[in-house]
């Protein structure tokens, strides 16, 4: 749902335009360096980007689904690291809070995390528990007015730099599996957490994952979602219905700039005295890619307009994600193809995207795991 399609049209403009005039030239630094530059995270606080998501009573822009998607198409047009830099205040660090926290905790973090006062990470993936969520291991142990968190949590995307975790803890060892899982606030600095050394990952320089550790950590009641145990688990899920949206949205933005980098190198690359674009091997991975985005763009609106109208879109956020994250690992590998031997060398774009982008088909869950829900909503459905 738009609200209003001209103060939209405003503000992907001015979203584009940072994109084009101030990130886009950025992009090596940010790769050589591994860092997102201070003048660029303060830009990010003025444009309000950590806060697109929240709503504005507590000082977010409140966008909708599909407002939210059409601004992700846009920043899926330069590197990911900044929109995950943005992306946890935005997605799976705010959501939680959002959809199921209490009035005081919504009251407590959500206008610092809309101004870009702090950060936010979400604590699900641990060692032993990657794809099985339910199978986590953390420990939330009742006592008196609080509990002890106990456990590690791996790749923790702004973990380095958060204010605040959404930590999922078994806080019933009895019950095995989803049932038994809460979800907590965290603050960071909370005595007994440690943030692990940051992970040298493929790509994405510049967006930093690591571990946290959590040994004896005291949290008041307070921080327990919503204040009530054992829904921590749904929370996650749903948590992750509506990230799986957003980062195919991003996937469709990505896909969109390797393309027209592709497009435009073909069109000035000359080769058997031609420009290599209009021989007609070039011209089908090209027209493939672009058939193959619009797909994966209309999927995601449709996906977006269905969520906004209060649908259960569980199904249709795995196969927009699955689509389209698999859809832009393909346009980025055409991308290389187009480039030829350039395509291997880090002095064109392309060569940073193809391994930027690997990373859509793992995080969120992975392709495999989007079949898995897919099929069995499919099941479900039939059973009914
Ligand atoms: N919204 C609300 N509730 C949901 C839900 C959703 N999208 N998906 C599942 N649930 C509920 C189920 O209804 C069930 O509750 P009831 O028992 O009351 O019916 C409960 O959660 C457990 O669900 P389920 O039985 O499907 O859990 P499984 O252990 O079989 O796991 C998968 C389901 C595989 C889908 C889940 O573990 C998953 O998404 N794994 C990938 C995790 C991931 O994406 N990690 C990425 C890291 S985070 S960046």
């Amino acid at each position: 749902m738009i609200r209003d399609q001209e103060t939209l049209q405003l503000l992907l403009d001015s979203i584009g335009s940072f994109v084009k005039e101030e990130l886009i030239p950025r992009e090596e630094e940010v790769a050589e360096s591994d860092e997102i530059p201070e003048d660029i995270a303060s830009q990010m606080r003025e444009l309000g980007l950590f806060g697109l998501t929240i709503p504005e009573e507590f000082g977010g822009l409140g966008v909708t689904m599909e407002e939210e998607v059409n601004i992700a198409f846009e920043l899926g047009r330069t590197s990911p690291a900044f929109r995950s830099f943005i992306g946890t205040n935005n997605g799976i660090g705010s959501i939680g809070i959002l959809l199921d926290g209490t009035d005081e905790q919504k009251a407590h973090y959500l206008p610092r995390l809309a101004s870009g006062e702090i950060l936010s990470a979400f604590c699900l993936t641990e060692p032993d528990s990657g794809s099985d969520a339910a199978s986590l291991r953390t420990t939330a142990v009742k006592e008196g007015n609080g509990y002890f968190i106990n456990g590690t949590k791996r790749y923790i995307t702004n973990a380095p730099h958060a204010g605040i975790f959404t930590v999922m803890a078994r806080t019933n060892s009895d019950v095995k599996g989803a049932k038994g899982i809460s979800a907590f606030i965290v603050e960071a600095n909370t005595p007994g957490i440690t943030i692990g050394k940051r992970d040298k990952k493929m790509g994405q320089k510049g967006a930093h994952t690591a571990d946290v550790i959590f040994d004896n950590v005291w949290v008041p009641v307070s921080a327990l979602i919503g204040e009530q145990e054992d829904v921590g688990f749904k929370t996650a899920m749903k948590v992750l219905d509506k990230g799986r949206l957003h980062i195919a949205a991003i996937a469709v933005g990505a896909a969109e700039r390797v393309l027209d980098d592709s497009l435009r190198f073909a069109m000035e690359r000359q080769q058997f005295g031609k420009p290599i674009a209009d021989f007609q091997l070039i011209q089908a991975m090209l027209a493939d890619s672009k058939a193959e985005i619009y797909a994966a763009r209309c999927m995601v609106l449709d996906a977006a307009r269905k969520r906004d109208e209060g649908k259960n879109v569980s199904t249709e956020a795995s196969c927009a994600k699955m689509f389209a994250t698999e859809m832009c690992s393909r346009v980025a590998d055409r991308g290389v193809q187009i480039h030829g031997g350039a395509g291997y060398i880090s002095e064109y774009a392309v060569e940073r995207f193809y391994r930027d982008v690997r990373l859509f088909r793992l995080y969120e869950g992975t392709t495999q795991i989007q079949q898995v829900i897919i099929a069995r909503n499919m099941i479900r459905e039939a059973q009914q």
